[in-house]
């Protein structure tokens, strides 16, 4: 199929259209209009991070799927670091995955948090107390305020549709608003047309499935559907030798503001902002245990969403 473009529009078109519509779309669009209404007239900035891995289906009514590595930490710790710096979140996450304001509680087994001192109380072990209070306070401060909107996703179906409306309904917040996909998304898919109904069988040899390209949504997202929001994409390595050249390339290809570069294993100790004005370390403080990368990323980031907005008012 040609496009019209050269930006593969009708391969979008034509993803959206075979795509299962999703389920409670006025109810996601009455709750994201109201956020973005209410943030936006109190002069707020407003940032969507996803987070969390996509997955593609093999069967409609699927049992088996193929997934995306990303636990969300990172964007569960970039959401609490752009909450602290004044912004509004929409979390655009994978249901499942890490939370803003729970990486400190203990997930494994998180029932060890309590304890039951008689039969009609239930108490909060001392050694997490602190934890628990904090990222109960946080959490409802952030709600309370209207500060964070959380929309799960499961499939490289929903996200998309999903990234589409927020990225539209955000469209005439311009410049103050801002794209931090820390996503892990799919490059290829099962297009739900060529998918089988039911369960796949087994017992009759190995399995062939044709992976169809997920359409690149990026160019999209900056030329059409919000092309005044600042915008910030991940890459995601194995070999550090390729790293950089492949953020390099992404950066130029789909004209983002900066990609984050980063190795699987060491993604959490530092990352590379590579943007037309140079790439940037940034690392976590190793000599404070407290210390994530996302403290100093963030605040980099900020900075330079604040030099944009000046920019595009001049
Ligand atoms: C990332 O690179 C994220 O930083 C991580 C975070 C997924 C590594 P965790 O969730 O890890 O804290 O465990 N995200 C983007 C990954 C990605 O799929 N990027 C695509 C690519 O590299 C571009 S959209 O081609």
């Amino acid at each position: 199929m040609s496009s019209i473009s050269g930006l593969g529009e009708d391969e979008v078109s034509s993803f959206f259209e075979s795509s299962p519509p999703l389920k409670n779309k006025e109810g996601i669009l009455e709750k994201l209009n109201g956020f973005i209404e209410h943030n936006s007239s109190g002069g707020r900035r407003i940032v969507c991070v996803t987070s969390g891995g996509t997955t593609v289906p093999l069967e409609q009514r699927c049992v088996r799927y193929i997934d995306n590595f990303s636990s969300g930490n990172r964007g569960a710790a970039s959401t609490e670091n752009f909450v602290k710096a004044g912004y509004a979140v929409v979390f655009l996450y994978r249901s499942g995955t890490c939370q803003p304001y729970c990486r400190s509680l203990p997930d494994d087994p998180f029932l060890d948090c309590f304890q039951f001192p008689d039969k009609t109380n239930i108490q909060v072990h001392a050694s997490h107390v602190e934890a628990v209070k904090m990222a109960v306070m946080d959490q409802q401060a952030a709600v309370a305020e209207s500060r964070l909107l959380k929309l799960p996703f499961t499939t490289i179906y929903e996200y998309l549709q999903m990234l589409r409306l927020i990225a539209t309904a955000l469209k005439d917040v311009g410049p103050c608003s801002m794209f931090y996909l820390a996503a892990a998304v799919s490059d290829f898919y099962v297009p739900w047309n060529t998918m089988t109904e039911h369960k796949i069988e087994s017992g009759s040899g190995p399995l062939d499935i044709r992976l169809a390209q997920v359409p690149k949504m990026l160019s999209i997202l900056r030329t059409t559907w919000a092309p005044k929001a600042f915008c910030i994409s991940f890459k995601l390595e194995t070999d550090s030798k390729i790293l950089i050249e492949k953020a390099t390339k992404a950066l130029g290809k789909y004209k983002v503001h900066a990609v984050v570069a980063n190795e699987l294993s060491t993604r959490k100790e530092e990352v590379v902002v590579v943007s037309s004005s140079g790439n940037v370390v940034v690392r976590r403080d190793s000599d404070k245990p407290e210390s994530i990368v996302e403290d100093n990323l963030i605040r980099l980031i900020v900075d330079r969403h604040s030099t944009y907005i000046k920019e595009s008012h001049t």
